[in-house]
C-alpha cells in the first residue's frame, strides 16, 4: 500500500489547538488518533449501496478531531446552475444517465482531489463506485448507450491512470437490499421517490460482484461490514471498531 509521506503540519490547527487545550478537555480515549496510522495521511472511502448508512458511519468519524470526511455533493447535484441533475436522472434515465454521470465523475475527482487537512480523510464513495456499480449498471441496463459508455470510460481511465483518485482503504457497508429500500423510504429524498427496488438490488449485486468477488479492480483493501443493524446498534459497531476502520486491521 502506498502511502504519502507525511507533512509536519498535517497536525492542523484543529489538532494543535486540541493539544493545546488538553488540560481542559477530557479526552477520552476514542478521539486519540490511533498508533498505526500516526503519521500518515490516509485516505478511506465508504462505500455502499443507497440507504446502506454510510452518512451515518461518516457523522461519527466526522467527530473524531483527526477526521475529515468529504460528503458526496447532493446539493451540487440537485442544483447544478439551477438544473436538478438527480432529479432529471430518476425522472429519465435513458435521457440523462451519461449527462449525470459525467457530472457526477467531475465532483468525485474533486472529493479525491481535496487536499488532507487532517490526517484521516473519509469520502462518501469514489471515481470507482460511480464506474463499477451506478454506470456498470446503467450500461447493462442500457440506460447509457456502448458510445457513451465508452465516452464515460475513457475519462475514467484518465482520471484514475495519474495516482491522484489513489484510496488505501474501502469500508463496504454491506446491508440487505430490502434493509436500503425501507431507509430510502424512510428518508424520503424526493427526487428518490421514483427508485424502484430493482435498482436497489442490481446495485447491491454489482457491490458484491465488486468488492468481495472481485470481478472489476479494486483499487485498495476492503473492509466488509454488516451494515443491517439500527442507527443505535451500528453506532456501537463503528466505537468499537474504529481503529479497524481507520487503518483497515
Ligand atoms: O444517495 C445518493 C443518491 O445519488 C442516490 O439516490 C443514488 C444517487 N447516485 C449516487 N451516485 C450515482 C451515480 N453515479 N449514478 C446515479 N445515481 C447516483 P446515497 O444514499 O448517499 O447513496
Ligand atoms: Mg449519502
Amino acid at each position: 500500500r502506498k502511502l504519502r509521506l507525511p507533512d509536519p503540519n498535517i497536525f492542523s490547527a484543529k489538532m494543535r489547538h486540541l493539544n493545546e487545550c488538553h488540560s481542559q478537555l477530557e479526552l477520552v480515549e476514542e478521539t486519540k488518533l490511533p498508533a498505526k496510522i500516526r503519521p500518515q495521511n490516509v485516505t478511506v472511502a465508504v462505500e455502499g449501496n443507497i440507504g446502506s448508512g454510510k452518512s451515518t458511519l461518516l457523522k461519527h468519524f466526522e467527530n473524531l478531531p483527526y477526521c475529515e470526511v468529504v460528503e458526496e455533493p447532493l446539493d451540487q447535484w440537485t442544483n447544478l446552475e439551477g438544473h436538478n441533475a438527480l432529479g432529471l436522472l430518476y425522472e429519465n434515465p435513458e435521457r440523462w444517465s451519461f449527462s449525470f454521470n459525467m457530472y457526477a465523475q467531475l465532483t468525485r475527482i474533486d472529493m479525491h482531489l481535496k487536499p488532507h487537512t487532517l490526517p484521516v480523510k473519509m469520502l462518501e464513495r469514489s471515481l470507482f463506485s460511480t464506474r463499477y456499480c451506478f454506470v456498470q449498471n446503467d450500461y447493462m441496463s442500457k440506460t447509457i448507450n456502448p458510445f457513451e459508455f465508452s465516452v464515460f470510460s475513457q475519462w475514467f481511465d484518465f482520471l484514475t491512470s495519474s495516482g491522484k483518485a489513489n484510496l488505501d482503504l474501502i469500508v463496504y457497508l454491506r446491508a440487505d437490499p430490502s434493509t436500503c429500500y425501507e431507509r430510502l423510504r424512510k428518508r424520503s429524498r424526493k427526487e428518490e421517490a421514483v427508485v424502484p427496488f430493482s435498482l436497489i438490488e442490481s446495485l447491491h449485486k454489482l457491490h458484491d460482484e465488486w468488492l468481495l468477488e472481485k470481478k472489476y479492480p479494486v483499487p485498495a483493501p476492503v473492509l466488509v461490514l454488516d451494515a443491517n443493524h439500527d442507527l443505535d446498534a451500528m453506532k456501537e459497531v463503528y466505537k468499537v471498531r474504529s481503529q479497524e476502520i481507520l487503518c483497515g486491521y
